[in-house]
């Protein structure tokens, strides 16, 4: 497997407006997509900073994972997403390396990507996410 670029760095926020005020007000970025993932339960924000983008997350449902999350640790970073080259082809790679799954198979995410999620408990602490096309090799 290639990893390209960290694409994404996901923030897990109560209120994307609130958040807005913050990374559009006082950084000065622009928020160039707003998105509802229902698989995920999440609304999603994208901003992008040079190559790389932030995803603001905020929870659709009080059970999805977002939602969950900050009930446990408090809004914060929430995962890291790396650009791969073939996302199934990468979580077939982290599955042999013995990386405890969430996603043994990628899904569709935000932005019309391939996504798939190894555990945090076995990547450091970090949740972290491919994400990709599964058709670009
Ligand atoms: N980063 C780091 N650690 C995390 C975490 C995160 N984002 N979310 C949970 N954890 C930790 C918990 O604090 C807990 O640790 P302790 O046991 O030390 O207290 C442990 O992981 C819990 O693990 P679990 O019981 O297996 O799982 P949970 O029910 O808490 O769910 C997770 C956690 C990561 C498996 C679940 O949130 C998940 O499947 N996430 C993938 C999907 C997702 O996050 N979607 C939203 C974003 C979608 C998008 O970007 O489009």
């Amino acid at each position: 497997m290639e990893v390209k670029k960290i694409e994404h760095i996901g923030i897990a926020v109560k209120s994307i407006s609130e958040a807005l005020k913050f990374y559009e007000g006082v950084l000065g970025l622009e928020c160039y997509n707003i998105e509802t993932v229902e698989d995920q339960k999440v609304k999603t924000a994208f901003l992008k900073v040079g190559e790389v983008k932030i995803e603001l997350l905020e929870s659709t449902a009080d059970d999805g994972p977002v939602a969950k999350f900050i009930e446990k640790r408090g809004e914060g970073i929430h995962h890291i997403a790396f650009n791969v080259d073939h996302v199934d082809k990468a979580l077939e790679h982290a599955k042999s390396h013995e990386i405890r799954m969430i996603d043994e198979v990628s899904r569709k995410g935000a932005e019309g990507f391939d996504i798939g999620f190894l555990h945090p408990k076995s990547t450091f602490g970090v949740l972290t996410e491919f994400c990709g096309n599964n058709n670009e090799e």
